[in-house]
């Protein structure tokens, strides 16, 4: 128990220099209202952008080439670990109902999941139905005057930290993840 509370301390001393590795991203720096961090695993970097709330086509055009493309269990938890642990130090905000847009968005085909690189472009990528961090009632394309939630966020909605998938009104602002290549990298 003391174990953890010392590790978690330090933790939260420490996450904010850069080049600490948290959860397998390397963080670089703290750009006010949004964090980057950078995933040389995989040669991708990451902004999160905690403090700036936006739609889902505005964050995607925001982002360029794109928000980010989370269709591996192992990636989804790289990220949301990062998210819990910067949290410790009252970073990525992230109080109960919190959610980031990713970039995948069922608009074009109901119920069939793809990733854009823009808000009209696809990239081809699909993020499966039986992608296991999906919330147990989830995607539901829940109805409000008429339309349906379309656009995938990680979504905290119970306040513990759990951070799984849902599908959500396009049009609502919300912070989100935006992703880039690194240049100067290779794919370990
Ligand atoms: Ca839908
Ligand atoms: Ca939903």
């Amino acid at each position: 128990m003391y174990c953890v509370i010392v590790i978690v301390v330090l933790a939260n001393l420490f996450w904010t220099g850069s080049g600490v590795v948290i959860s397998n991203l390397e963080f670089k720096s703290d750009e006010g209202n949004h964090i980057v961090a950078h995933d040389n695993d995989n040669c991708i970097g990451y902004e999160f952008w905690f403090d700036k709330k936006m739609s889902w086509d505005e964050a995607a055009d925001a982002c360029g080439c794109k928000l980010a493309v989370v269709n591996d269990r192992s990636l989804f938890n790289k990220l949301r670990r990062f998210i819990n642990q910067v949290m410790l130090d009252n970073r990525l905000q992230k109080p109960k109902n919190k959610g980031y847009w990713i970039g995948a968005s069922d608009k074009a085909e109901e119920l069939s999941f793809e990733f854009y690189c823009d808000s009209s472009t696809s990239s081809g990528i699909t993020l499966p139905l039986e992608y296991p961090p999906w919330y147990e009632d989830q995607p539901n394309n829940h109805m409000r005057d008429g339309i349906g939630q379309n656009c995938v966020q990680m979504w905290n909605r119970d306040g513990n930290n759990a951070f799984k998938l849902d599908d959500d009104w396009c049009a609502d602002e919300k912070s989100f993840i935006c992703q880039f290549p690194l240049s100067c990298c290779s794919p370990k």
